[in-house]
């Protein structure tokens, strides 16, 4: 899509909400700048080109409750230049309006003040993107509370189109606890419905793009299930007691399939038995523990080895769950029939003895036996 043609998003919010977090989960790149803790977060406005999407993305200072009125200025006059002159509604095509989930008390006044320092740009849609939407049951709770507000205050003027909760990394509440990144393909494809006509992605060229997207996060969750995987395995006790394991598994496979948007019914509850049963881990470890024992030169712990092969089967059981509800979702394929078969070729193929082995001596050349290098490397060798 050429440049005349390209949409704009503006990025706007509160500071330290996850603006710049959000632009480098929407692009799929590390591309904007983004502050922990006392650091300074994004100073300067800036757009990002969104390669394969139908819009750019323009990344904003936040507001403070000191520096409002300043922040907004420069924000006006920034799209002032860049539009030479044109109204703001001519240069941008969709407001995401960022708030922090995690801070639920603020949201009625922080949409006051927006509705106040935007009142002249009642006419361009909004989107309010609660970031930060690492509690599920916080997210209908917050949702209803901001279209409570809206309603309440019917002064407020904003042309809100949508409330859409997103998390845009992985939160990590402890090793091996985390809410997954989520919300991002809708938001995509909420904005790619609002854009004006000519400028509207064609629905397969989006379709394309949230299909990578999609399986890029699935990717990443499954990679966040991995490096739990490891916290948790990394103990040294005999494999077979790895129960701990199943609560995981059986997580990271509702959160794939709740990705892929599969149904929960009584198929999808035999497909998840099933796949437990596959993913085992005292059968596939077995074979593993029995292969990396007849490997010379290996000089890895116990704790270490228990930690690959944990991580592996988890990585592999991921990657196989990635592939069946794809094809579900697509209705290639059917977890209705109680016909399963493919369903352990797919396993199979991924929890593959011979990777572990791989990713074990490469472990042990390299002498990095951190939980995350740990990790790190089983993720780089399955995705
Ligand atoms: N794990 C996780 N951290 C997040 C998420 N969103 C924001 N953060 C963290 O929150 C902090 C602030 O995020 P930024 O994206 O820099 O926030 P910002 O709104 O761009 O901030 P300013 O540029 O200062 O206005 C960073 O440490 C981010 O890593 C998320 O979805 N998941
Ligand atoms: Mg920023």
């Amino acid at each position: 899509m050429d440049e005349q043609t390209k949409g704009n998003i503006l990025v706007i919010g509160n500071s330290g909400v996850g603006k710049s977090t959000l632009i480098n989960a929407v692009l799929g790149e590390k591309a904007a700048y983004t502050a922990w803790g006392g650091d300074m977060g994004t100073y300067e406005l800036h757009r990002y080109e969104g390669k394969n999407l139908p819009f750019d993305l323009i990344d904003t200072i936040g507001f403070s409750p000191e520096n409002e009125r300043k922040t907004i200025k420069e924000i006006r006059s920034w799209l002032k230049k860049e539009y030479m002159g044109k109204t703001v509604s001519d240069g941008i095509n969709v407001v995401w309006f960022c708030v922090d989930g995690t801070s639920g008390k603020l949201f009625a006044n922080t949409l006051e003040c927006f509705a106040k320092s935007v009142s002249d740009w009642k006419s361009i849609p909004v989107i309010i993107v609660i970031t930060k939407s690492y509690s599920v049951p916080d997210r209908e709770q917050n949702i209803r509370m901001i279209h409570d507000i809206l309603s309440r205050q019917k002064k407020l003027k904003l042309n809100v189109q949508k409330v859409i909760p997103v998390v845009s990394e992985p939160f990590f509440i402890t090793e091996s606890t985390f809410a997954p990144a989520e919300g991002i393909t809708e938001l995509i494809e909420y904005t790619n419905a609002l854009m004006p006509e000519g400028k509207k992605a064609a629905s397969e060229d989006i379709g394309r793009h949230i299909r990578k997207k999609r399986s890029m996060q699935a990717q990443a969750l499954v990679g966040g299930y991995v490096a739990a995987a490891v916290a948790v395995a990394a103990v040294p006790i005999p494999f077979p007691d790895h129960f701990l394991l199943i609560p995981l598994e059986t997580a990271m496979i509702n959160g794939i399939a709740n990705h892929y948007g599969v149904k929960k019914n009584s198929g999808y509850e035999q497909a998840l038995k099933y796949l437990l049963e596959l993913g085992a881990v005292t059968a596939a470890a077995k074979a593993a523990l029995e292969a990396l024992k007849a490997v010379p030169g290996l000089t890895l712990g116990a704790v270490t080895i228990n930690a690959i092969v944990a991580g592996s089967i988890v990585a592999g059981l991921g990657e196989a769950c990635i592939g069946i509800f794809e094809l579900v979702s697509k209705g290639e394929k059917t977890l209705e029939d109680s016909n399963f078969g493919w369903i352990k070729d797919m396993v199979e193929q991924n929890i593959s003895v011979k990777k572990i082995l791989q990713i074990a001596e490469k472990i042990n050349i390299t002498k990095k036996k951190g939980n995350k290098d740990i990790a790190d490397e089983i993720n780089s060798e399955f995705q």
